[in-house]
């Protein structure tokens, strides 16, 4: 009766789940007949074992018996066999079947993942083509590295280069001036009026900086595809060298979009010593000279260069500009650095954007009825006039 009972027991657990979740060995749309006639033979025999307990037990039993005990309890032993050997066969199809549904599924999730892995690598592919473009343009447009020729100036790559390329771009070369040990970066301007051109300052946004001590427009600062000083010391190198002349060209643009320029046909600066003080030639342009301004007082040329820490102003111990004292220009300037005179008409590093007339970007005699214009931005360039005189 123990065993009768745990195989009742038995097939209940293995029934119940069967019968609970609506299955019917059917997976995947594919009915399993095995499976159907192992769930009758189920049904039947727990119904069997359920009822078992209402007989009779022991001798008393032997009076309800119409088949003799020993021929049930074969027959018993023997439906339990067959019953066991039955759920055997169910738990093993439902193995396979479970072991196959999960191989679909995961086949499935496979293929979807292979879609995606395709998918991304795709946008990748692409993404790096977009770069490489971009990368590409930039290049064409400004060279973000040296290119690989020296020269002593622009002047001098540029003759060295045109007849091997058939188009020079601008960009940012190696400059050797003769007789020096140094060589430096600058920007050439190779397709501005004849090409040629060595930047040494510029002005575009008026984001950069020219707040800056005296040892800062010794050396330089900014960067050269965009605003930047090129640097007193490097220009007077440049500007220094033997058998040379060079002219200065000033391109300006005012907050509406006007554009004027000046230009001096001959430029040199004095050295170190003589706090890097500026020469000029005949002046040639639209926007009036005013490196020299109206009168003598204004004069910046011969005057050498101030920044806010070493002052060669001219305003000794003060100036009186309209009806007040000044004894820094680079001081009223915001600290910005230039030739100054009694501070005079021309201030080319002054404070970009500033809405105080006297303190932005000055170049006061390019007038409109008699007002200066309001300078956005400027770019100071010199090129050789002549290589032997
Ligand atoms: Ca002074």
């Amino acid at each position: 009766m123990d065993l009768m009972w745990t195989a009742a027991l038995l097939l209940q657990v293995l029934y119940l789940p069967y019968a609970a979740s609506g299955y019917t060995g059917s997976v995947n749309g594919k009915s399993n007949q095995s499976d159907v006639l192992v769930e009758d033979s189920l049904g039947a025999a727990a119904a069997a074992a359920l009822e078992a307990p209402k007989s009779p037990v022991g001798v008393k039993g032997q009076d309800a018996c119409s088949i003799p005990c020993d021929v049930t309890a074969k027959l018993l032993r023997d439906d339990k066999h067959s019953l066991c050997g039955q759920i055997q066969q169910s738990l093993l199809a439902y193995g396979r079947s479970t072991r196959k549904m999960i191989r679909d599924v995961m086949d499935e999730q496979q293929r979807a993942l292979d879609f995606l892995t395709t998918q991304v690598t795709e946008l990748i592919t692409k993404m790096q083509t977009l770069s490489l473009e971009v990368q590409r343009s930039n290049t064409e447009m400004y060279s973000a590295k040296p290119v690989r020729s020296h020269g002593r100036d622009c002047s001098d790559i540029k003759d060295s280069l045109v007849s091997v390329v058939p188009k020079i771009p601008s960009g940012t070369y190696i400059a050797h001036p003769e007789s020096t040990d140094s060589s430096f970066e600058v920007f050439c301007e190779m397709d501005y009026m004849g090409g040629g051109w060595t930047v040494i300052q510029r002005r575009t946004e008026g984001l950069m900086d020219f707040k800056r001590p005296w040892a800062d427009y010794v050396s330089g600062f900014g960067h050269l595809p965009g605003e930047h000083w090129l640097g007193l010391n490097k220009v007077y190198q440049i500007l220094n060298q033997k058998e040379t002349r060079f002219q200065l060209h000033i391109a300006l643009v005012s907050h509406d979009d006007e554009t004027t320029y000046a230009s001096y046909d001959d430029v040199h600066l004095g050295d170190d010593a003589q706090f890097y003080s500026l020469h000029l030639g005949r002046y040639a342009g639209s926007a009036g000279d005013a490196f020299r301004g109206y009168d003598q007082e204004q004069n910046q040329d011969t005057a050498p260069f101030s920044a806010t820490d070493v002052d060669n102003d001219g305003c000794v111990p003060f100036c009186t500009l309209g009806n007040r004292t000044v004894e820094s220009c680079s001081a009223r300037h915001k600290h910005t650095g230039w030739w100054f005179n009694q501070c005079g008409l021309a201030n080319l590093n002054g404070a970009a954007g500033d809405d105080t007339a006297d303190k932005h970007i000055l170049w006061d005699t390019w007038t409109q009825n008699g007002v200066p214009h309001r300078i956005k931005a400027v770019t100071m360039k010199i090129r050789r006039l002549t290589t032997n005189n």
